[in-house]
């Protein structure tokens, strides 16, 4: 029989999958789940027939330099292709291959926790109660801004857009967005949304923003300084995408100033860095990137990275391709 590919993954995952992973191909698991270092990866590049990565690893031209030439498949553990760089993956002919769709929900709940937990003063109120900072109940203590009968401006109406509008919607807001395309009529339909071409004229005009597009070139600081700048003074933002697609530093500052109501970040320009400027804010709510992190949605995702490796070392295109591009 055929000699097993080896596959090496970058950090700690489900055990059940780590152990379907031992029994169908030659693996080298990364036990400690310490991200591994920029050596670490070239090494690994340079021995593994099949890569599985995360987000935290960024697999750049550099490190694809040294890939040996049996690695053919990247099989990320994750939906965004962000730490991929896909031009040189491309230019050696590498499959690269996410985790789509597994973690649509859990990213659109965590992305209505934020939307809620933001204008309502969640994590503040709560804080305020353990620290033992309260004296009772008051008409006037603690009050935050209402989210139904608001207006809900998406950014990226893929699957995690759709699903989070679906959310809002049922909690009263109206849905509008903006897209490369507009979606399918049925959809606008079923969620009474109106579609944007213009971004600049949805910030102007939105109570609520959420960022829920992927980072690519044409994304990166898609809202920087200028365009935060049209946003209402009484307007909120949430973003469970990436950082990359905000202006941190110019959104931070723009909070500090009471230009921007509050946010609430799942991601960051720089994590697990956290402008300090931040931390220090009350209007803000801070994750530290849990939008997909249910224990189902791991196990999910690695079915996933199962499925894609062993329908590529049969010989098949595997289901979740992001390149070859068709
Ligand atoms: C994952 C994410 O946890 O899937 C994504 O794009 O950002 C996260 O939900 C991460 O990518 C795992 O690699």
């Amino acid at each position: 029989s055929q000699k097993k590919p080896l596959v090496i993954v970058t950090r700690k995952l489900p055990d059940a999958i780590e152990t379907r992973m031992m029994e169908l191909f030659d693996t080298r698991l990364n036990l400690d789940d310490k991200p591994m270092s920029k050596t670490e990866l070239m090494e690994a590049v340079k021995v593994a027939d099949v890569l599985v990565p995360t987000v935290t690893d960024r697999i750049d031209a550099g490190i694809l330099s040294q890939a040996n030439p049996d690695l053919r498949l990247i099989a990320s553990f994750g939906t965004g292709v962000d730490h991929i760089d896909l031009a040189a993956a491309r230019q050696r002919g590498i499959t690269v291959c996410n985790t789509p769709g597994v973690l649509t929900e859990d990213t659109a709940d965590m992305t209505m926790a934020l939307m809620l937990a933001v204008p309502r003063r969640l994590t503040e109120g709560e804080r305020k109660l353990r620290e033992g900072d309260w004296s009772g109940w008051s008409p006037t203590h603690m009050l935050g801004h209402r989210i139904w009968g608001k207006r809900l401006g998406i950014i990226g109406m893929g699957r995690i857009g759709t699903a989070v509008a679906r959310r809002a919607k049922a909690f009263g807001l109206s849905i509008h967005y903006h897209n490369r395309r507009r979606v399918h009529e049925s959809v606008e339909q079923e969620l009474e949304a109106t579609y944007w071409e213009s971004l600049d004229q949805m910030l102007a005009r939105m109570d609520i923003i959420s960022v829920n597009c992927p980072h690519t070139p044409a994304t990166y600081h898609l809202l920087s300084a200028r365009r935060l700048k049209l946003m209402q003074p009484t307007s909120y933002i949430v973003n469970t995408s990436r950082g990359e697609v905000i202006d941190e530093n110019a959104l931070t500052r723009m909070l500090r100033a009471g230009d921007i109501a509050g946010a609430g970040l799942d991601v960051f320009e720089h994590e697990p860095a956290v402008n300090p400027k931040l931390i220090e804010m009350d209007n803000v709510v801070l994750l530290p990137h849990m939008g997909s992190a249910t224990i189902e949605g791991r196990v999910d995702m690695g079915e996933k990275v199962l499925i894609n490796i062993k329908t590529f070392v049969d010989g098949h295109a595997p289901p979740d391709r992001v390149l070859p591009d068709l």
